[in-house]
């Protein structure tokens, strides 16, 4: 198994005294040359705790210079994730290195991880193996049609239990349960308790989470890391963020 890298035990570390972690997810696809700084900067100072970059196609060579310019200005762990071998680039703290266990194409079962793979260990990057599931949300995602896979079906939140049981026997430590970017609607909850319940996997849920409240709901239901990312496409408020990092490191209710 490979061994716990400095940023993922610096996540690990945040889970254990914060609870749970406010990601933000900067789409380099969708940001200028200063976008990213700037929705990264405002991110960090308004409350998130992580920041992850990626999108359905990273077509954008100037991303290292924009990283490292990130970099120097937030003291957050910056995490890339990827949607394919490709887009592995340098300047990251670290990688999501996913496998889409939830979907039985061989291509992001093994094949995307072999190419990246020779990529992560040229860069020295830090690799946090981390299982992918697809829930399904309602309508048909980009990621479901770009990766040619089923998502498990809403209702069957045993389903994902399953896959994720598997996932940490094959020495995964991280499962990201996704409805997909813009979700119709966010995974339910009872995706996360299942997976909570029978594995010690550290939880990330994303995909369509889009009210401090439903990001509040799956931290109760045992999630520990929760993504935001097209919300911030559209809305650029301190306030709102801020309001979103109560919702996440909140342990009581929230209203
Ligand atoms: C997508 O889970 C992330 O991979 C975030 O989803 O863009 O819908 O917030 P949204």
């Amino acid at each position: 198994m490979i061994k716990l890298g400095k940023t993922e035990s610096r996540l690990n570390e945040e889970i254990e005294r914060r609870g749970a972690l406010f990601a933000v997810l900067l789409d380099p696809d969708t940001s200028d040359d200063t976008a990213l700084l700037k929705s990264g900067t405002l991110a960090a100072e308004n409350g998130a705790d992580v920041l992850l970059v990626g999108g359905s196609f990273m077509g954008n060579f100037n991303l290292p210079k924009q990283v490292l310019a990130l970099k120097k200005e937030v003291s957050l762990p910056v995490i890339l994730f990827p949607g394919g071998a490709s887009q592995i680039v340098p300047g990251f703290d670290a990688v999501l290195f996913t496998t889409l266990v939830s979907g039985r194409n061989p291509n992001y079962l093994i094949d995307e991880q072999v190419r990246g793979g020779v990529l992560v260990r040229s860069l020295q990057m830090e690799a946090i193996p981390t299982a992918y599931q697809l829930i399904n949300s309602g309508k048909r995602t980009a990621v479901e049609y770009i990766s040619g896979t089923q998502p498990v079906p809403a209702d069957k939140p045993k389903l994902s239990m399953v896959h994720s049981m598997a996932a940490e026997l094959m020495g995964m430590r991280y499962v990201y349960l996704e409805a997909g970017s813009g979700a119709e609607n966010p995974v339910a909850v009872e995706h996360i308790a299942y997976t909570r319940k029978a594995t010690e996997l550290k939880i990330i849920c994303g995909g369509g989470i889009r009210t401090p409240q439903a990001a509040h709901e799956r931290v109760k239901a045992g999630a520990q890391v929760i993504v935001t990312g097209t919300l911030w496409e559209t809305v650029s408020d301190p306030g709102l963020l801020k309001e979103f990092s109560a919702a996440i490191h909140s342990k009581e209710s929230f209203s």
